[in-house]
């Protein structure tokens, strides 16, 4: 059997973290995070659960739109270009497994099963398309009827079996004129790469990247959500006393708005940084982050602490300014963390952000471990030590 691996793209950049081979999953290195607002795309993380589909062409490659109520109908990329108004967005867009690491740190014995992502599967671009609410309406939906739920994705990466990648998401979410989905085509203001989805891809803003399908195949309207495999048994969440031998994925819905999180990138986290005094009484360390909240829900504030969150320090926001209830993109921090008076030793910084809903982070893992290891947005913690 022709192994499914063979035309795998050739321009993925050295310093990407890698979790899996094949498929490839990589990261961002951590400490460029947080350098710039938007991602580079070069360097922006990337998550694909089968192999990639072979170069499709621009000209031979047509997306199809059909399902319940809607004309069926093959779409060019000319198509969608010229007969569509195009649009730009700035969103972040999160796996539903960043930050699984911290999970699987904590104390709880049961497994979790998945990549070790680290806090960098998460990363903010400028995304040109046309809006997936403008195709919905040209191919016909009725928005009045109730039987409309759901509109289904289908991406060209198939398994050995043939069958493809798809997710869906609520019609909604798809439909609203503020809603902002769109059939994308650009990332920051170049054609995609084969690995973030050429030549067209969904960018559902404020929802898991797993709804974001790459390599469009096709578009369906219907009552039920995507049969799929990741949309059915898998990137859904459960009470922590649910583990692999009792789940009953039926039990809980599919994740689309992700809850607020945040990261420290600076110092890294994971080992511990030795800070000298240098006989300074008002000793000051610069951390940095980044802090970022689904649904649209902007990042009002991020604060930092070193006493285990008795007392809180503000950090700096940086953020692209976007309408509230519209909040796509992240938001990154800097805090001169104040250093408690005479303190020598190991001391911990945390940190925790709030969103425009009030949104607030956890402080502990257990009260949300869950099988999968997904939405981890406790609060994110680096060790430092003082020395005299
Ligand atoms: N067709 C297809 N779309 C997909 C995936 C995939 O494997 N196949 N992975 C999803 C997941 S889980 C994530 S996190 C994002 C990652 O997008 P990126 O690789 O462009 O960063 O794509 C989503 N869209
Ligand atoms: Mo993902």
């Amino acid at each position: 059997m022709k192994n499914p691996y063979v035309d795998q793209p050739t321009d993925r950049h050295p310093s990407l973290g890698v979790r899996s081979k094949e498929p490839l999953n990589a990261e961002t290195p951590l400490e460029l995070l947080a350098e710039s607002l938007l991602t580079p795309n070069e360097i922006f993380y990337i998550r694909n659960h089968l192999p990639v589909p072979m170069r499709l062409s621009d000209d031979t490659y047509t997306l199809r739109v059909g399902g319940d109520g809607l004309k069926s109908r093959r779409l060019s990329l000319g198509d969608l270009k010229k007969r569509f108004k195009q649009h730009t967005i700035v969103a972040t867009i999160q796996c539903t497994g960043n930050r699984r690491k911290d999970l699987m740190d904590s104390p709880s014995p049961k497994e979790i099963k998945g990549l070790k992502w680290e806090g960098s599967a998460i990363g903010t671009a400028t995304w040109t398309g046309v809006l997936l609410r403008d195709v919905l309406i040209a191919a016909g939906i009725d928005e009045s009827d109730p039987n409309i739920r759901h509109i289904r994705f289908e991406g060209h990466d198939e398994d050995i079996t043939g069958s493809t990648y798809g997710a869906s998401i609520p019609v909604s979410k798809a439909m609203d004129p503020r809603g902002d989905v769109l059939l994308a085509f650009e990332m920051n203001g170049k054609e995609l790469s084969r690995d973030h989805g050429y030549p067209l891809r969904v960018l559902v803003p404020g929802v898991a990247a797993c709804r974001s399908v790459k390599w469009l195949k096709s578009i369906e309207a219907h009552a039920e959500e995507s049969e799929s495999f990741w949309q059915q048994n898998d990137y859904k969440s459960f009470s922590p006393n649910v583990d692999w031998d009792n789940v009953d994925w039926t039990s809980s819905p599919a994740i689309q708005n992700m809850p607020v999180t945040s990261a420290i990138t600076e110092p890294a986290p994971g080992r511990t940084h030795v800070v000298k005094r240098d006989g300074d009484d008002h000793l000051t360390v610069t951390v940095k982050g980044y802090a970022w909240s689904g649904g649209g829900n902007g990042i009002v504030r991020v604060d930092v602490s070193v006493d285990g969150g008795t007392t809180w320090q503000d950090a700096t926001l940086k953020k692209i300014d976007q309408q509230p209830g519209r909040g796509w993109a992240w938001a990154l921090w800097e805090c001169e963390v104040e250093i408690p008076k005479g303190h020598t030793g190991p001391i911990d910084v945390v940190a925790k952000a709030m969103d425009e809903s009030c949104n607030t982070q956890p402080e502990r893992a257990e009260g949300i471990w869950n099988l999968r290891g997904v939405c981890c947005n406790t609060w994110p913690r680096i060790r430092l030590d003082i020395s005299d």
